[in-house]
């Protein structure tokens, strides 16, 4: 039997619970284009997540774009290095400017001082990740985005169902922009969605995800096909039914990585914080100095082991051939997130992961001691 563990394994509900959905599609034969499943997606994902407005996408790469695009954002915009190409892609497929500021080592997000430091008279917006759900110091970006009158886009892919302070960590922003990847705690199969305040701003996302279409005879915009389908918008009901135990699930695997990886000496964990409660959408650890093998070599053994970790995020956008000769790309703008990303390994973590599967994973890092 292979007993391969991957960073991840999508939560699949019963397949016989989906029948019914196929079957009504099936029935109405309405595949698309806003429909009823489509709809009642978003009115519930709205009442889960406590926000305003959900405009969903087939994917949160289009939903990014389009985010930029609703905003007309222009020139430069501020971004982290330590994410997924599609953070800095979106900006790319917008014709803007992606300037990058540093990290900060205990949050993996962007550092608001370096971000203040890295504003222009040509910056409109600033994209920042929550990375692997842990909350940016959003108080303080705000802020900065008041004071400096700029847009403030969140890429929260890791980010569904984190709390801050009590509420939905997507409500912070102009926009934030979640995904519903198959790799993601809420998935449907490809999706994603952006959250938002304004109901003006969600009639002109709706319209630019649909060709520009204003009603059926006026085009207004050069919008895109950014709309999910039912087959994908069923998924995401059915996934909501069960999402609080598939997260509690991941939280427990969490929680018996916090405990067995405790003081292993070179072994770094992220710090937790009293005012979050977290998603369980990955578990990165920090190889340090003191630890008797390199991170890439833990990596290849763990593989070895064929427990295949993932090195998110290695290489740094920055690094990559269409953004390394950007100014801000240089390394030495950015000594926290190159020492950040040569030192990570995302462990499995998933919600069927059991705990003798945890343990295997540990003894796998222990055995490099
Ligand atoms: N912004 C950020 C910060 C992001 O992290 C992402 C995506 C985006 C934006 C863009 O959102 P989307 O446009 O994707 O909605 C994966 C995902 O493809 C990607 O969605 C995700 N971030 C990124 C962090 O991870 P890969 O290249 O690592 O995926 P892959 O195919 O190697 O999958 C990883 C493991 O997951 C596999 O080894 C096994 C497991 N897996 C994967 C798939 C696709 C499954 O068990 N089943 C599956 O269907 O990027």
């Amino acid at each position: 039997m292979d007993d391969t563990l991957f960073v991840t394994r999508p939560f699949m509900p019963p397949l016989e619970d989906f029948l019914p959905y196929l079957e009504k599609i099936w029935e109405g034969g309405v595949l698309t284009n806003n429909g009823p499943f489509h709809h009642e997606l978003e009115e519930e994902l709205g009442k889960h997540l406590g926000v305003e407005h959900v405009a969903l996408f087939a994917n949160g790469t289009l939903a990014l774009v389009t985010a930029l695009q609703a905003l007309r954002v222009s020139g430069e915009v501020i971004t982290t290095p330590f994410s997924f190409p599609a953070t800095s892609h979106s900006l790319l497929w917008n014709n803007l400017t992606p300037i990058f500021a540093d990290i900060d080592p205990l949050t993996c997000n962007l550092d608001v001082a370096k971000v203040e430091a890295a504003i222009t008279p040509q910056t409109t917006a600033i994209l920042p990740v929550h990375c692997y759900g842990t909350p940016c110091n959003v108080e303080a970006l705000q802020n900065l985005a008041d004071v400096y009158g700029l847009m403030l886009i969140y890429d929260s892919a890791h980010a569904f169902d984190v709390k801050y302070k009590g509420q939905s960590l997507l409500s912070h922003g102009d926009l934030s922009v979640v995904s519903f990847h198959a790799t993601k705690v809420f998935n449907t199969f490809e999706g994603g969605a952006i959250i938002c305040r304004d109901e003006r701003i969600k009639r002109r996302i709706d319209l630019l995800k649909n060709f520009g279409f204003a009603n059926e005879t006026t085009v207004t915009a050069p919008g895109i096909n950014g709309k999910m389908s039912e087959f994908n918008s069923a998924l995401g009901l059915l996934q909501l039914k069960h999402i609080d135990t598939a997260i509690n699930a991941r939280r427990k695997v969490a929680d018996r990585y916090r405990k067995l990886l405790a003081h292993i000496p070179g072994i770094r964990l992220l710090p937790e914080h009293p005012d979050t409660i977290g998603n369980g959408s990955y578990f990165p650890i920090f190889i340090e100095e003191e630890f008797p093998v390199s991170r890439d070599e833990l990596y290849f053994a763990m593989r070895e082991k064929q427990i295949r970790g993932r090195r998110y995020f290695y290489p740094l956008i920055s690094e990559m051939p269409m953004y390394r000769n950007i100014a801000t790309a240089d390394s030495e703008n950015l000594a926290v997130a190159h020492r950040i990303s040569s030192s990570v390994i995302c462990l499995p973590i998933y919600s069927d992961m059991g705990e003798g599967q945890v343990d295997r994973v540990v003894e796998a890092i222990r055995s490099s001691l």
